[in-house]
């Protein structure tokens, strides 16, 4: 059994020593749907910076989390500001 390291979210570490999760970022729309509702706690089906880090937060990320953030929106393709769906689609892809 191949030892399993374990990152600081508690979740086990891919092959390549990330802490992506082994399934790969592979999610139906469904789970898409779900995750996007999840986050979006406001319900106007945009994703503001402040619910992306809540969402970041509760999802249990790890390390800097401005820095998780500022990736995330750079799926922000129309530079408003906020992840509509289409748009966090894209970061999960
Ligand atoms: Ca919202
Ligand atoms: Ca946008």
């Amino acid at each position: 059994m191949l030892t399993e390291r374990i990152c600081q979210g508690g979740g086990p570490c891919g092959p390549s020593g990330s802490c992506e999760r082994e399934r790969g970022n592979v999610m139906t729309e469904a789970e898409l749907r779900a995750l996007f509702d999840e986050i979006d706690t406001d319900g106007d089906g945009r994703i503001n910076i402040v619910e992306l880090a809540e969402g970041f937060k509760s999802e249990g990320a790890q390390g800097h989390l401005a820095e998780e953030v500022r990736k995330a929106m750079e799926a922000d393709a129309n530079h408003d500001g906020v992840l509509d769906f289409e748009e966090f689609r894209t970061l999960l892809k």
